[in-house]
């Protein structure tokens, strides 16, 4: 549609369909009719597009994962086919704000954290470099759950994301799978399942203002003809299955419904794919020619031997030629070294619930298992290790790695630990399947439209390039000594923060302090991100304010802001919610240092929240132990937007801090090799410190008057001092000290403002278009959409 009537049809459909005009219409009915014209204009972009790749064979990759955070898709959509301006334009000229209208839609908060966002940035940057990348998921009827605070805990509730109608999606009842569940097998054929079906609904994903719409198919179930016994608790079965993102998963039920979560859109996925592929004539033997199956995580790696079931069992191929297509097709990004988040399933649960996948696994241990051991170079414990089922347990890393002809890291570090220390037995097997991808994020989403304050001033700079090739930031860099123009970005940091204490006045109730440095943690509550060595710097701070006369004079004020949601059954996470939103009680509502310091954990953090808090930022926290964080998305988002970041040489930090320069972020704490160091010789004893450190003393008290109960945090408290795997005591020194440099850093102001500008020159490297292009070059190979 030609631009120049977007208003005159927008005008016209709300008349058609509500007989209003804009001015008297409700949000409700402005959001609809603007949501409507904007996904016909995304559907006859994704039919073109789908029909060049279709005559043009080009090849795809399916990237499957278990989460896909869109957050909300109005004013990205808006962005993506060009027509924001017009729009906001038109609302302007009735006296409306656009703003009201795209805050009306929920999040799809489809994640629940950086793998589920990254997964979104992915088909934002694949659509913008016109690639053929679709996202396959799950289509939950509930998303990541909903938090609130009371009594200082933190509660959950169901996100019913799908409760007001879902504009963005597209049901495609005519492409549904069947998809079975249990029954035996007999002679590798599987008897007697439970067939659900699986039904698609389409997203849109329209690339930057350039022609090209991809889409993120989410599966959902419903019951299936094909099955003829159908009672209620079939019908449950069928419900429950894609009701809920990560049930609780700690008894067998739960555990049983993950896996057939993760079956459901793995199995779709792959029959989808093939299914297009039969349909355009192709031979399944040239499969790795036309996709790419990458792997986000072990979630979905049942998609390597459900592969081998259809080209074996349905398709006649011999093992080694299914072999052969299937790991020349399937990819494995791994984004953890964490061993609790390295998926293991109990063999009997996943043996019941998908014989034949199970019996292809066993058949693919067993051959695993000889070239293991005609190796030579490993001992009966590496050889079990390495083991695709090991004692009670199916790896799914193990088959992750054995079945793809890619095992990526996320950041360099990350890649390198996996290497030498985690994966090292696969890695002596697989040298060449190993390689890195440092994440990144979309600079469209993240600073275009987050922060278009910024945006305006970079482009009175060095022209609007950047937009569409964030490398062009680079120029900025020769303005760095350019006074006007530093101020100029301290008075958009300014403004940033200003809208950002209106925001959580109205959400929190909770005043900042305008001009003090906002310090912000957001990600979820881990105890390896150690938001507990934040909050015990925050209460030392306190201390010092109220008992230290010299310290309160050379202190600048601060805001110190949280947002985290932590896993409904994560023990020890939830004590630190309530630990930190406690002190903030304390705080706040001491008039002594009412201007001085603010603590506020926002409730429900999610991606609407972040892109309130992150253009706002002075400071980023990213203190993870060394080697814990693979990557960390969020600390690229803050630099984008000029935050400092604070923090060990962890995850991509090293690579941020090397792309911003040494100067302009402040790094603190134990490395890798000194953790891994620590870890190995294993007398590491907090209390030691502890009790040589008055300053330790003097928080945990206070901790101990939180409360009428001085034991009420002893949980913490007796962790901390006897057993800190996450290494809070031993890196908290330097931690202060990190702090207190960011603090005198902060009171020069024209400084500070060019380190920010350093950080917004030297980010580019984070857009996620470079990751998706590395990706392309390196694995895929796919073709532009023309
Ligand atoms: C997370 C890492 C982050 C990383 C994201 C995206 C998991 C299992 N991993 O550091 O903790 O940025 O993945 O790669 O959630």
């Amino acid at each position: 549609m030609p631009h120049h009537n977007i208003k005159e049809t927008y005008l016209a459909q709300l008349q058609s369909e509500f007989q209003v005009d804009l001015k008297s219409s409700t949000l409700s009915q402005r959001y609809q009719v603007l949501a409507s014209l904007v996904q016909t204009q995304l559907k006859a972009l994704h039919e073109t597009t789908q029909q060049h790749i279709q005559t043009h064979r080009l090849k795809k990759t399916i990237y499957f994962s278990m989460e896909f955070l869109m957050g909300r898709m109005i004013t990205n959509n808006l962005y993506s086919l060009g027509i924001y301006d017009d729009i906001q334009s038109l609302f302007n000229e009735h006296g409306l704000d656009l703003n009201e209208v795209e805050v009306y839609e929920t999040d799809a908060g489809l994640g629940n954290g950086g793998v589920g966002r990254l997964a979104a940035c992915f088909l934002d940057s694949a659509a913008a470099l016109k690639l053929p990348l679709y996202g396959n998921s799950n289509r939950y009827l509930k998303g990541f759950f909903v938090q609130t605070i009371e009594q200082f805990k933190q509660h959950e509730y169901p996100d019913p994301w799908l409760e007001k109608p879902y504009l963005w999606e597209e049901r495609k009842e005519s492409e549904a799978i069947d998809i079975p569940y249990y029954g035996y097998v007999e002679n590798t054929q599987l008897k007697n399942p439970i067939w659900v079906k699986a039904v698609p609904y389409d997203m849109y994903i329209a690339g930057d203002q350039n022609g090209v719409a991809t889409r993120l198919r989410l599966w959902s179930t419903e019951p299936s003809e094909k099955q003829l016994h159908q009672d209620e608790s079939y019908y449950n079965m069928v419900e429950t299955i894609s009701e809920q993102l990560y049930p609780d998963d700690s008894k067998d039920e739960g555990k049983t419904l993950r896996l057939q979560q993760q079956y459901l859109f793995s199995a779709a996925g792959v029959q989808d794919a093939i299914r297009e592929h039969k349909s355009l004539g192709l031979d399944l033997k040239d499969l790795p020619d036309h996709y790419t199956f990458q792997l986000n995580d072990t979630h979905p790696t049942v998609v390597i031997p459900e592969m081998m079931r259809i080209l074996m069992d349905e398709e006649g191929f011999g093992y080694d030629e299914a072999w052969d297509i299937t790991t020349r097709t399937c990819a494995y990004t791994n984004h953890t070294i964490l061993a609790e988040a390295l998926e293991k399933w109990n063999k009997v649960i996943y043996r019941n619930l998908l014989p034949r996948i199970y019996e292809i696994i066993q058949e693919m241990n067993r051959r695993f298992n000889i070239l293991v051991a005609q190796d030579g170079r490993f001992n009966e414990n590496d050889q079990y290790l390495l083991q695709l089922i090991g004692g009670n347990h199916v790896r799914m890393a193990n088959i992750a790695i054995y079945g793809s002809f890619s095992l990526n890291g996320v950041a360099a570090l990350h890649t390198n630990i996996l290497k030498d220390t985690e994966l090292h037995r696969f890695y002596m097997l697989f040298p060449n399947k190993f390689n890195n991808k440092t994440n990144g994020v979309t600079h469209r989403r993240w600073l275009i439209q987050v922060n278009q304050e910024l945006v305006q001033l970079i482009e009175n700079k060095i022209g609007p390039d950047f937009k569409k090739d964030l490398t062009h930031l680079k120029q900025l860099e020769a303005f760095k000594d350019d006074v006007s123009l530093l101020k100029e970005i301290k008075a958009v940091k300014l403004k940033k923060q200003q809208q950002l204490i209106q925001y959580i006045q109205e959400k929190e109730g909770i005043t900042l302090i305008e001009g003090g440095i906002f310090d912000i943690q957001i990600k979820r509550l881990h105890e390896y991100k150690r938001q507990l060595m934040n909050i015990l710097h925050i209460i030392y701070v306190y201390l010092e304010l109220k008992s230290n006369p010299s310290f309160k004079a050379h202190y600048v004020p601060h805001n110190y802001i949280f947002g985290a949601k932590a896993a409904p059954s994560y023990a020890m996470a939830k004590e630190i919610i309530e630990l930190i939103t406690r002190t903030a009680d304390v705080i706040n509502n001491d008039v002594e240092v009412k201007d001085l310091l603010k603590v506020v954990f926002v409730t429900n953090y999610n991606v609407t929240y972040a892109e309130k808090l992150i253009p706002a930022a002075d400071i980023s926290e990213q203190i993870s132990t060394a080697t814990k964080e693979a990557s960390g998305t969020g600390n690229m988002k803050f630099m984008m937007n000029g935050a400092l970041t604070l923090g060990t040489l962890d995850g991509a930090n090293v690579e941020i801090v090397e792309e911003a320069g040494e100067d302009n972020a402040i790094i603190f704490g134990l490395t890798a090799e000194e953790v891994t160091e620590i870890y190995q010789k294993n007398h590491y004893q907090p209390k030691a410190i502890y009790d040589q450190n008055e300053t330790l003393q003097r928080i945990f008290d206070f901790i101990r008057t939180l409360t009428p109960n001085p034991q009420h945090f002893d949980f913490i408290l007796s962790n901390l001092l006897n057993n800190d795997y996450f290494l809070v005591i031993k890196d908290f020194d330097a931690y202060v000290r990190a702090q207190e440099t960011a603090n005198e850093w902060f009171k020069d102001s024209l400084s500070w403002a060019k380190k920010t500008l350093l950080n917004i020159a030297n980010s580019s490297y984070f857009s996620s278009d470079r990751t998706i292009a590395q990706y392309n070059d390196e694995l895929w190979k796919l073709k532009e959409i023309q």
